[in-house]
């Protein structure tokens, strides 16, 4: 068997292209994508070069028109091609961000155990608008609410955050600084926790559940006025284990939603080989939302760009876009 390694240019098209443009340049990765997998040679570079420099919907307008063209579906076909964590990455990208979030939070419920790491992660650095899109989609997905899986699957003071968050209550950014709301949330939080013996979790889930993350930021400040520990330094004294992991993950987020996803990968990409799914996972997630801005948080704190960490897999680092 002779092997033809075909070098055509694979177009670059990391923003939204339209029209006849857009059209053609499918076309060709149609033909890539259709040749590498349908050939028994799988070049699985070239699956992961085609499929990582483009958007989510550029992404399902390549397998559409791949399954017209060759009258099954793509999804199956990679399966086919494809194994390990490379399949897992490239079939996750074949998901749009909140179809991928919630079949990653179904997987930590319905999965050997609860993965309490991945339901926390998801459930608490979320936006209220990306929880209620999670929400729609998990019930077209799994026929079943979220609510009623989370509900089934944990328990105590953690399964009320959790169901707090997932009622997503949290209002909306608003242009008026209400300085006197500010303090009175500081103080209760203070109230409900340093200042007394034992926490009165249910005041700090409300505050954290249903107010929003700017006003969120200034009470977290005014905090300090009253309290010697700050917000995540008095989480770690007054609470415990999987909510005390729930509630630094709000706060983290709260004051730098990108610094933390930095700060996780970093310590993922340290563990050798066990935490790959807590990078596989970040960065799939996040590739349309924000990880351009994760890079940049991750270069200021960790001294080196997120594509030159390792050896890591050449797919998520290639999602990650070049080196700026
Ligand atoms: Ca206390």
């Amino acid at each position: 068997v002779i092997h033809y390694k075909i070098n055509l240019p694979i177009p670059d098209l990391t923003h939204m292209l339209t029209g006849t443009e857009s059209i053609l340049s499918n076309l060709i990765c149609v033909f890539y994508v259709s040749f590498f997998i349908l050939t028994s040679g799988v070049d699985e570079q070239t699956i992961i070069d085609v499929l990582t420099k483009r958007t989510y919907a550029q992404r399902r307008e390549i397998a559409f028109a791949y399954e017209r063209r060759a009258k099954k579906d793509m999804i199956t076909a990679l399966k086919g091609a494809l194994s390990g964590s490379l399949e897992a990455v490239i079939l996750g990208l074949m998901k749009s961000t909140s179809q991928y979030d919630a079949s990653e939070i179904r997987g930590s419920i319905k999965g050997l155990g609860t993965d309490e790491e991945t339901l926390i992660e998801i459930l608490c650095s979320r936006s209220n608008e990306e929880l209620v899109d999670i929400k729609k989609v998990y019930k077209e997905l799994f026929k079943t609410d979220l609510q009623k899986d989370v509900k089934g699957d944990t328990s105590g003071n953690f399964a009320k955050l959790l169901l707090a968050l997932v009622e997503t209550k949290r209002a909306e950014p608003s242009a008026i600084v209400d300085y006197e709301k500010i303090d009175e949330d500081a103080r209760a939080l203070y109230d409900a926790g340093v200042k007394i013996k034992g926490t009165d979790v249910a005041t700090w889930i409300s505050i954290m559940s249903e107010r929003s993350v700017p006003h969120l930021q200034k009470v977290f400040q005014r905090y300090k006025s009253y309290s010697p520990y700050d917000m995540q330094e008095s989480i770690v004294k007054e609470v415990k284990g999987d909510l005390q992991k729930s509630f630094l993950v709000l706060a983290q987020c709260f004051e730098n939603k990108q610094l933390f996803f930095a700060k996780r990968l970093n310590e993922a990409m340290k563990s050798k080989g066990a935490k790959e799914k807590i990078v596989t996972r970040i960065i799939v997630s996040r590739c349309e939302v924000d990880l351009k801005k994760i890079g940049c948080e991750y270069k200021t704190n960790f001294g080196q760009s997120l594509q030159k960490t390792g050896d890591y897999q050449k797919v998520l680092l290639s999602l990650c876009g070049p080196e700026e």
